[in-house]
């Protein structure tokens, strides 16, 4: 009797070793550098993994075992296939962003495709018209999985050689944040509760590390393709000491490249710059806020000197004819009135009883529009000093608002014809109860900004997203040169999960 006794015992013990193993998931590899040629095909899968944050191993999200996935190279004008696997609990698409890909493989459920079950598969046939960095993610639950881990990089290299500086190195630079709580990652399945602020992590990862590092040599001009792939953080990203060279945006270069103290950020837009580690030293890679002065990461430049130096042409601020030439044509439509408006705006949605204590709110119920200013140096909320997570739930929402017809969010029914520009004016109102910013996304096309509160912007650059500060008005001017049903919307991953999106037709 005794030893039946044991032997269940021992089945038991070893059945739950078993079933424990089973649902542990594989350390987080390093990201692979992947060159894919015209015509080929590359097998993506998104999967749980484990990766230590803040000193605790946590489980995590990853395309093909990294955080970021595959940096994917291409050149200029190839086409390849990217078959998206979910090995998720929850439902996936592959958002292929700022690339001008056919309408059916853009990734964006419901528009263009179902969502992938869990399981499941889907071909993505992916054509890259332009130079630069564009990134991949996902297009549903992005305001949990995104920041686990599910972001990767596309770099796609011009054809013409001139078209960038030359650089010694090249590397994306993926920003992101992560909340964590008594060393818990706290992300939730489905959770509306940032649906008002969006969430801002509390633990910066770059590249996917807490404690970024790199080494250069002296004198190295390095070229980091910089993709905000938080949620909702913004970043201002300064390197103290060395020399900050913007030469490219979200969609290809600059018409001229130029110097800066720091490059801002919205969410999903990204930058491209040159750094020069002149002397050897360490240099910090800062997210520089008006309040606050964040380490991202460490650059250590050893004494050793590089062995082709780009000093002079670092120095240099390159022009670039075909950048200048292909915006020429849309200069004429920047004077003309906008032939759409749009206004971003709360819902009136029902309001909670249980605001709390530091909401923006008087206690006569009005909105503290003016004096919040103040606490959005430059009309950018840069963290969430004021915990409101209770309002969310209680239906107030953000909106897309087309002025001409009334029309909100999913209800607005663009109809674009090909090739024609248009000029789209987007209002973000100082007096609303929780004015932010907000990055305005279009799919499949680019465009360019064209006035900021009725400045005339110059040294253009093409863009997929704009971040439209609290109480600014944006003038664009978007080429609708790819037909299909695209979405738009905000890319703050809480806001869009809440609905702030809507769809337009490019005949
Ligand atoms: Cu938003």
């Amino acid at each position: 009797m005794k030893t039946i006794l044991y032997a269940v015992v021992v089945i038991v013990v070893l059945g739950a070793i078993y079933l424990l193993a089973g649902t542990t998931s594989p350390t987080v590899q390093n990201t692979q550098l992947v060159e894919l040629k015209d015509g080929d095909t590359y097998a993506l899968t998104a999967s749980y993994v484990t990766k230590v944050v803040a000193g605790k191993a946590q489980k995590m999200l990853a395309y093909n075992g990294s955080i970021p996935g595959p940096t994917i190279k291409v050149s200029q004008g190839a086409e390849v296939t990217i078959n998206l696997k979910n090995e998720t609990d929850l439902s996936a698409a592959l958002h292929s962003h700022g690339v001008r890909m056919d309408n059916p493989f853009d990734g964006a459920p419901p528009v263009t495709q179902k969502e992938i079950a869990p399981g499941e598969s889907f071909s993505y046939k992916l054509k890259f018209p332009d130079a630069g960095i564009y990134w991949y993610h996902p297009h549903v639950h992005e305001a949990y999985e995104q920041p686990l881990g599910l972001y990767g990089a596309f770099v796609v290299t011009p054809n013409d050689a001139n078209y960038f500086p030359p650089v010694n190195r090249e590397m994306p630079l993926f920003l992101s944040d992560i909340p964590v709580e008594n060393g818990k990652i706290t992300l939730r399945k489905n959770d509306m509760s940032h649906a008002l602020m969006g969430r801002y992590g509390n633990v910066f990862l770059t590249n996917g590390e807490e404690h970024f590092s790199l080494e250069a040599s002296a004198g190295e001009v390095v070229r980091f393709y910089v993709v905000n792939a938080a949620t909702t953080r913004p970043f201002n990203v300064a390197i103290p000491g060395a020399t900050i060279k913007v030469v490219g945006g979200d969609n290809g270069a600059y018409e001229k490249a130029f110097f800066t103290e720091s490059v801002l950020l919205g969410p999903s837009e990204r930058a491209i710059i040159d750094v020069l580690f002149e002397k050897a030293g360490s240099y910090e890679l800062q997210n520089k806020t008006p309040n606050a002065v964040y380490v991202l990461g460490t650059i250590v430049v050893r004494t050793d000197a590089v062995a082709t130096p780009y000093t002079a042409q670092f120095a240099a601020l390159q022009e670039n004819k075909a950048v200048q030439q292909s915006v020429a044509a849309f200069l004429t439509y920047f004077g003309k009135a906008p032939d759409k408006k749009l206004v971003l705006a709360l819902g009136s949605g029902m309001m909670p009883a249980n605001i709390g204590h530091g909401s923006h709110m008087m206690p006569d119920g009005s909105a503290m529009g003016g004096p919040l200013m103040s606490q959005n140096p430059g009309g950018i909320e840069w963290e969430d000093t004021v915990m409101m997570d209770q309002m969310s739930a209680g239906g107030v929402a953000w909106k897309i608002v087309d002025q001409d017809t009334g029309k909100v969010n999913m209800d607005i029914d663009w109809t674009l014809k090909r090739d024609v520009p248009i000029k789209i004016r987007i209002e973000n109102p100082a007096a609303s109860m929780h004015p932010m910013q907000h990055p305005i996304h279009f799919h499949g096309q680019r465009f360019l900004v064209a006035y900021r509160d009725g400045v005339r912007q110059t040294n253009l650059v093409w863009k997929d997203t704009v971040l439209v500060k609290a109480g600014e008005i944006v003038d664009i001017i978007l080429e609708p040169s790819n037909p299909g049903v695209w979405m738009a919307h905000c890319h703050i991953a809480e806001h869009l999960e809440a609905g702030m999106m809507f769809m337009f037709r490019v005949e």
